[in-house]
């Protein structure tokens, strides 16, 4: 199946976190990497007050479950030492599966499309670099990235993964 999943980071080395989360995923042999977006400066989203994120998305080509991919994910964010404290804090890594398919699951622990997909241009903007289809949701891309209304929030980063 094929799964876009957003990545992001703002506390320690962000880029190489980024880089070795990706470089987890895409060792394994049940997923490979199709592509990768640019990564870009974003403002945090959300009440918590902290630093600036990088984010980035990459595209999967995976034979796991959305489930056994989220287990994949969180073992990768737990070997990068991320530890959850504020919810919506600062993290070392944060891997999100955006979508899955076109399926949509509604578990406790995992909703798919991602809940806030269409209202965050930090997920929205990388995701457009390496979006296939025509539409997300229903609508252009360009569509939710307008009606979000922080997309000036997120700049293009010098730094390449
Ligand atoms: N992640 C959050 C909350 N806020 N803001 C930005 N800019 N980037 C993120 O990745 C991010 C956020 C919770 O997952
Ligand atoms: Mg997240
Ligand atoms: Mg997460």
């Amino acid at each position: 199946m094929l799964s876009y999943l957003a990545f992001g980071s703002n506390l320690g080395d962000s880029l190489a976190t980024l880089k070795k989360g990706r470089t987890l995923l895409a060792e394994r042999s049940d997923i490979s990497l199709l592509a990768s977006s640019k990564l870009y400066e974003t403002k945090p989203y959300g009440d918590v007050v902290q630093d600036d994120f990088l984010n980035g998305a990459i595209l999967v080509e995976t034979s796991l479950t959305p489930e056994e991919l989220l287990t994949a994910i969180h073992q990768v964010e737990a070997d990068l030492g991320r530890q959850r404290m504020i919810h919506w804090g600062p993290r070392t890594l944060d891997i999100d599966i955006l979508l899955y398919g076109d399926e949509k699951i509604d578990l406790p622990i995992l909703k798919i499309p991602h809940v806030e997909l269409t209202k965050r241009s930090f997920v929205l903007i990388p995701l457009k670099d390496i979006y296939r289809e025509k539409n997300l949701l229903g609508e252009p891309i360009d569509y939710w990235i307008n009606a979000s209304g922080n997309q000036n929030e997120v700049k293009l980063s010098t730094k390449e993964w």
